[in-house]
């Protein structure tokens, strides 16, 4: 199982995820506010981002309005941030950035 990040090594792994991912208040976690073009765009990205969680069997917590994608990422089985969390916090900035959200 992934290990769970101490606070000085996700403050060090947020840092490498600027702009937009911040640690989760009252939780272990970390949460970045997607903002789309529109409802197709972030749909869009749901739909990438979901494919890359299912091949690794990795998923984020999240809600979507409009345009609008909020992602809360956690590692259940560890109760906390994992290098797993980050890898998926990477991957949806690139996703992300495709549809030209930095
Ligand atoms: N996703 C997240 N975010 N945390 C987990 O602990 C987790 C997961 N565990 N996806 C996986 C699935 C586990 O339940 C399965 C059985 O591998």
């Amino acid at each position: 199982m992934a290990e769970r990040l101490s606070a000085e090594a996700r403050k060090a792994a947020l840092l490498e995820l600027l702009p937009g991912w911040t640690d989760a208040l009252g939780r272990e976690a970390i949460e970045r506010t997607f903002v789309f073009k529109d409802f197709n765009e972030a749909f869009g990205f749901m739909t990438r981002a979901a494919l890359m969680a299912e091949k690794t069997d990795h998923h984020p917590e999240w809600r979507n309005v409009y345009k609008t994608v909020e992602v809360v990422l956690a590692t259940h089985d560890a109760g906390g941030v994992t290098a797993l969390d980050i890898g998926l916090a990477k991957a949806m900035n690139a996703i992300a950035r495709q549809f030209g959200v930095v």
